[in-house]
């Protein structure tokens, strides 16, 4: 039995993040879907290893004793941490610099908490329900915000990217940003602006890891959805 399991949905962004990380530092796990669309995230069942009701949660079992982590952004840092580069196949996703570690957690920031946030589903269903916001709205409030925090990433990128957002090494930041424009082209935002998250995107989708983990190859991926 594999010592990893994440609890996850295919195209959610946040879940996405973990499974890149997770390909990166070749790590095997279980995938355990939750559906978001049926409700499976608000689960008594589910909500006693995830209280806030969201994917993903990594459970990491430790001599028959389960650690259970929510928040994907705590998972990467524990995942690069608790299983440091055993192999040269094996990526360190957060350098050791000070600095530079900061500055890839602010990065990450940026899209988890002032991006990801604006778009999740619990914050389009509260417009819904509260404020009777149409579909016109919700489009308007993604775009403004998704649109604000894209113009921040990319002036980040001017000063950072090479080949990845920070130089020509793959760090956490690149787990995030790629799920972050495959939501953004899900939400039809036009990115034609962002040249070098274009161009950093474009060379993570190019290794196998990211494609491993692509939405739309995942064990609960629509067949509608579904490529090879
Ligand atoms: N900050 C959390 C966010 C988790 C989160 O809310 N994930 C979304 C999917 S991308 C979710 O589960 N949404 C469920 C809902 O909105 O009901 C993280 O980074 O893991």
């Amino acid at each position: 039995m594999p010592e990893l399991k994440l609890y996850n949905y295919f195209r959610s962004s946040t879940s996405f993040r973990v499974r890149i990380a997770l390909e990166l530092k070749k790590l095997d796990y279980e995938y355990i879907p939750v559906n978001l669309l049926k409700g499976e995230q608000n689960l008594p069942e589910y909500r006693k290893i995830n209280p806030m009701g969201g994917v993903p949660t990594l459970i990491h079992t430790l001599q028959h004793k389960d650690f259970i982590l929510a928040q994907s952004d705590a998972i990467i840092e524990y995942l690069d941490e608790a299983f440091p580069q055993t192999n040269t196949q094996s990526t360190k996703l957060f350098p050791t610099d000070l600095k530079q570690k900061a500055e890839v957690r602010e990065f990450c920031q940026i899209i988890n908490a002032d991006i990801h946030s604006y778009g999740n589903l619990k914050t389009l269903k509260y417009l819904e329900n509260n404020f009777a916001a149409t579909d016109d709205i919700k489009n308007k409030w993604i775009h403004d915000w998704f649109l604000q925090g894209l113009k921040t990433c990319e002036i980040h990128l001017s000063k950072t990217s090479g080949q990845f957002c920070f130089g020509d090494n793959i760090t956490a930041a690149d787990c995030f940003l790629v799920p972050l424009i495959f939501t953004s082209n899900r939400f039809k935002v036009d990115l034609s602006e962002f040249k070098n998250i274009n161009r950093v995107n474009e060379n993570c989708l190019a290794l196998s890891e990211f494609q491993k983990a692509h939405p739309f190859k995942q064990v609960d991926t629509p067949t509608e959805f579904r490529v090879s």
